[in-house]
């Protein structure tokens, strides 16, 4: 089940595994993408697309308690929904904006990882790979309160590791750094000045190079676990350092 799936991370990532046959759990709000998506992928395996926003907590429960009783038991949750959401020093931040990437990076991951680890337990099986970022590693300008969403989802996932780790489910977190995807679009919510630049000067990284990662994470033997991983452009250093010279 990969939450996110509309856009960017989320939708190579439903690509790779598709490719690699494994039955999906596509979710997003925009449900047109989905259906277009479950179309373009199904082959051999077997597709099912959830519209739900993650911050709404009774539709999560519900859209994931009504799946069809072949895709009750979840094997991977890929916790990817997220965004940034504004770009402000922290006096002139927008609240809406706060609230935003709180309800959906922090409370959205814990809703529906709520609404799935139960049934994990039950099976005493289950791997969890939660979409963390550097921004979740280190704090830069005008980050402050998407960093903190990200923090959290780090401390999360180490928090999920210790409390699952009886029930012998894996708990991994994937963190890219700068990624070519929907994201800067929506941070800047569609300000072609801001978009534009962010990418300028140098090569980011693209949303199959995450999906690789997942992929790989995903299918490591039973007894290994990626527990943690940073993902760079060769152009990043870290958050706030990025060669831009690249032309
Ligand atoms: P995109 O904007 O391309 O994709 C974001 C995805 O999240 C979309 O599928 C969107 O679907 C979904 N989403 C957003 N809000 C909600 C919501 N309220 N309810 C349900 N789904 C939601 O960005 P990315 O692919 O880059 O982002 C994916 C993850 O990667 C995020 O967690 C992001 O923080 C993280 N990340 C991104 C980096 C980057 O540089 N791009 C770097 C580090 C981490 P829909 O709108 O259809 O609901
Ligand atoms: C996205 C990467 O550096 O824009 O999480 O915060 S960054």
């Amino acid at each position: 089940m990969i939450t996110g799936a509309t856009s960017g991370i989320g939708l190579a990532t439903a690509e790779v595994f598709a490719q690699n046959n494994y039955n999906l759990i596509i979710c997003g709000r925009r449900k047109e993408r989905l259906i277009q998506l479950k179309e373009r992928l199904t082959t051999n395996q077997n597709i099912e697309t959830l519209v739900f926003d993650v911050r709404d907590r009774d539709e999560v429960f519900k859209q994931i308690t009504s799946l069809p009783a072949e895709f009750r038991s979840i094997d991977i949750l890929i916790n990817n929904a997220g965004n940034a959401h504004g770009f402000d020093t922290i006096d002139e931040g927008n609240m809406d904006d706060w609230d935003a990437m709180i309800d959906i990076n922090v409370k959205g991951l814990l809703y529906v990882s709520k609404a799935i680890v139960p049934g994990m337990i039950e099976r005493k099986k289950g791997h969890i790979i939660n979409i963390g970022s550097i921004a979740g590693k280190e704090v830069y300008a005008k980050g402050n309160v998407y960093c903190a969403s990200k923090f959290a989802v780090d401390a999360i996932s180490a928090g999920m590791r210790i409390d699952l780790n009886a029930h012998g489910i894996k708990v991994s977190e994937v963190n890219p750094g700068a990624v070519d995807t929907e994201f800067s679009e929506v941070r800047f919510k569609g300000d072609r000045s801001k978009v534009g630049k962010v990418y300028d000067g140098f090569k980011p990284l693209l949303a199959e190079d995450i999906a690789d990662v997942i992929y790989f994470v995903a299918t490591r033997p039973p007894h290994v676990n990626i527990a943690d991983s940073l993902i760079l452009p060769i152009a990043q250093a870290s958050a706030s350092l990025i060669n831009r010279s690249g032309g």
